[in-house]
């Protein structure tokens, strides 16, 4: 392996001798590699791009080169440092943003000095600041208006959601279904109620914007201090709703448990990082948001949780090809652990929608 991503990584026009090459993380989707140079050139990141999970993956990027263009230009003009609050696409010797080496798709960008991710909140500062990036991250793109790719189709769209779920239940391709009636059962208790929600996007009083719709936690990069540099991980980068962004980071800061924990009891929704989170939020993006958007904020969490109990669930019934696994039943223990998560914010969503009145 390792030769092998030496070779692809030298198609890319890095500053700098290779000293070596090394796993980073632990993507549940593409695979990640830290480029180290020797001396002071920068230091890389080199994504093996999954191209079953994202079909056209020419488009992604050009969605992430634009997107990351526009950002930069923003940074700059507030006196930020554009190589240190935005993501760098680096290029091939042939001027792509991706090198192609059948049936794989790669892709590099510059590994920010001294930056970490952080998996867990330790904080309420952390969470505050999290917010806080997210709003900043929409707030520079609130003007970006040419159309950005739709890299996967139907992504935060529950009603499409159903529609594959629908096609699952019926295939049962590995006989799972019988096995997993309790579990079904929470993703159709709340079928309408999840529709319904979903008519404010179609009819257009929840907006679309150009929205990260990645937010988890381990997706915002900061630096030693503590503070946020930038978004990272922009496959997903498109047109959406802001809510989807505070929805699906809140499910994931909030957690007082492992998105995949096996023991529930240490599953809930913290109240005080939830505040934490939305406060950072609103301090960017209170203005921007129309009544809508804050009448639904609190309930935002309460959608992608459920939106990723269901296809956490279906991808387990479809045989786990999407997310990677580490034992055969992975996929369903993360569903039961979103689960958890789901009810817990469901007890708590009065509380919450206290919490946004009080903020706004
Ligand atoms: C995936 O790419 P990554 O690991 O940040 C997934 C998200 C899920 C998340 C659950 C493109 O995120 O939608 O919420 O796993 N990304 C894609 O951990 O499907
Ligand atoms: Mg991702």
């Amino acid at each position: 392996m390792l030769m092998q991503v030496n070779e692809i990584a030298g198609k890319f026009a890095i500053q700098g001798e290779i000293a070596d090459i090394k796993p980073l993380g632990e993507g549940f989707i593409n695979d990640t590699f830290l480029v180290r140079t020797v001396g002071d050139t920068p230091d890389y990141i080199l994504q093996r791009k999954n191209h079953i999970v994202f079909p056209n993956v020419p488009e992604m990027m050009d969605n992430i080169v634009r997107v990351t263009a526009h950002i930069k230009n923003k940074v700059a003009q507030a006196g930020g440092d554009p190589m240190r609050e935005s993501l760098t696409v680096v290029f091939t010797h042939d001027g792509l943003p991706y090198y192609y080496d059948e049936p794989n798709y790669w892709a590099v960008c510059v590994f920010i000095a001294g930056s970490v991710t952080i998996d867990n909140a330790t904080s309420l500062d952390l969470c505050y600041k999290g917010g806080q990036g997210i709003g900043r991250f929409q707030k520079m793109l609130a003007d970006f208006t040419s159309p950005l790719y739709e890299t996967i189709k139907g992504f935060h769209n529950i009603k499409f959601r159903y529609e594959q779920w629908d096609d699952t239940i019926r295939r049962d391709k590995f006989g799972l279904v019988e096995t997993v009636r309790e579990e079904i059962k929470w993703v159709e208790d709340r079928r309408q109620q999840m529709l319904d929600f979903w008519k404010l996007v179609e009819n257009g009083e929840l907006p679309m914007r150009v929205t990260h719709n990645d937010t988890k936690l381990s997706n915002i990069l900061f630096d030693k201090d503590g503070e946020v540099l930038c978004a990272i991980d922009l496959d997903t980068c498109m047109s959406s709703t802001a809510l989807n962004d505070v929805g699906d980071a809140l499910r994931s800061y909030t957690n007082t448990g492992a998105e995949d924990d096996q023991d529930l009891s240490r599953v809930s929704m913290d109240i005080n990082r939830f505040r934490s989170y939305v406060a950072g939020y609103l301090s960017e993006m209170k203005d921007a948001l129309n009544d809508c958007e804050k009448e639904w904020l609190a309930f935002s969490a309460i959608y992608i949780t459920f939106e990723q109990v269901l296809r956490f669930l279906m991808d387990y019934i479809d045989g786990s090809t999407y997310w990677k696994i580490q034992y055969p039943t992975h996929t369903l223990v993360r569903t039961q652990a979103q689960y958890k998560l789901l009810q817990s914010m469901e007890e708590q969503y009065p509380e919450m929608r206290r919490i946004v009145k009080e903020l706004l």
